[in-house]
């Protein structure tokens, strides 16, 4: 319930980061944050780790009770660090979504597996997302093996319990902590929210004291036009298959407030061929008219304003290895 006498929350207001103006600089610094008392609070980073696809930006959402991150049905889908933040009691949670963790060949795949690792590394707990349908599976066990490294608690928490039966996951949380030690087990539905609560007083427990670092209000610290080339992103790994989505990558060049109240945004998709330029518009323009289309209506309802966006697909044959690109999504380029 609202605090009385509080600023109404309102997405635009301070649950978002506000977008920055090309050459602006945004302001990270901690503002006002939360009650007074600040000797009750609690306040902690939370890394969701695990391979791709398991669940972990389905997951994270969930904890936050707000879309933060973009989900699919398609691997490699988050491919940056995106923090969603939430409260528990006195607790704020910061929890890391991190791209999932694979047996990297490309340079980009490389970059999103080491952010994903550096996101464990800095984190207060580390939570390993096993899928279980999937179970422990190569890529899960290598994951198991390397999480001995990272000193902070572990827990274990298996999702899409709701694709199996109840007996048959006892087997997997047996072998997954005869090789991890886990604080704790968790079985969740991250798409029903069945578990979930549970899991997110655990963590609230669990956290350090310490005071907030946001304001109470805020569920991301992503920028909005970085949330926005999101969104166009995830219609992008909807509408087209195969290779295309994993060569391509968008930008927000503009972000404008017009005098009317509406938003004119315009973003590039990179892909690396004439070719992946031709299936991205479709025959006479459809494929990214749909996509243009599912986007703006996302992220007009997002920020609570009429929305103008202008989509452009450029062949940049080599997008993937320039670090421009790398620093736009918040990742290190690797050198090698
Ligand atoms: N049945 C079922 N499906 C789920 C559940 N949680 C997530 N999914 C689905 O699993 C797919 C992958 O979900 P994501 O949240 O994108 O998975 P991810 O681990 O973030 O994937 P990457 O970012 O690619 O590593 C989507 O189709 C989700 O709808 C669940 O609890 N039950
Ligand atoms: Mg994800």
């Amino acid at each position: 319930m609202p605090k009385a006498g509080s600023k109404p929350a309102s997405k635009t207001d301070s649950k978002w980061k506000q977008p920055v103006e090309m050459g602006a600089t945004a302001d990270d610094g901690p503002q006002d944050t939360g009650p007074q008392d600040t000797g009750s609070q609690r306040c902690g980073f939370v890394a969701i780790i695990g391979a791709p696809n398991v669940g972990k930006s389905t997951l994270v959402n969930a904890m936050v009770g707000s879309k933060v991150t973009i989900v699919t049905p398609k691997v490699q889908t988050t491919r940056a660090i995106i923090r969603g933040i939430a409260i528990e009691d006195s607790a704020q949670l910061i929890f890391v979504d991190t791209p999932g963790i694979f047996a990297p060949r490309r340079r980009l795949d490389r970059a999103m597996v080491a952010v994903a690792w550096s996101g464990a590394h800095d984190a207060d707990i580390v939570a390993l997302i096993v899928d279980a349908k999937r179970g422990l599976d190569d890529e899960t066990m290598a994951i198991g093996a390397k999480l001995a490294d990272i000193p902070a608690t572990k827990i274990l928490i298996v999702n899409k319990v709701d694709l199996v039966a109840k007996p048959s996951l006892l087997g997997l949380v047996r072998g997954a902590n005869e090789r991890v030690k886990f604080g704790a087990t968790f079985m969740v539905s991250a798409q029903s929210g069945d578990g979930v609560a549970e899991v997110k007083r655990w963590f609230a427990a669990h956290v350090p004291s310490g005071p907030w670092h946001y304001p109470q209000d805020q569920i991301s610290d992503a920028p909005l036009r970085a949330l926005a080339a999101e969104i166009t992103r995830e219609k992008i790994y909807l509408r087209l298959h195969q290779e295309l989505p994993y060569r391509s990558t968008v930008e927000t060049d503009v972000w404008k407030e017009l005098r009317d109240g509406s938003v004119r945004i315009e973003q590039t998709i990179f892909v690396e061929r004439e070719s992946q330029r031709k299936i991205a518009l479709g025959k006479g323009g459809q494929a990214i008219k749909v996509i243009g289309a599912e986007a703006r209506k996302e992220i007009a309802s997002l920020i609570e304003k009429p929305v103008h966006l202008f989509l452009f697909v450029k062949v940049r044959e080599s997008w993937a290895d320039d670090p421009a690109r790398y620093r736009e999504m918040g990742l290190e380029f690797p050198r090698d």
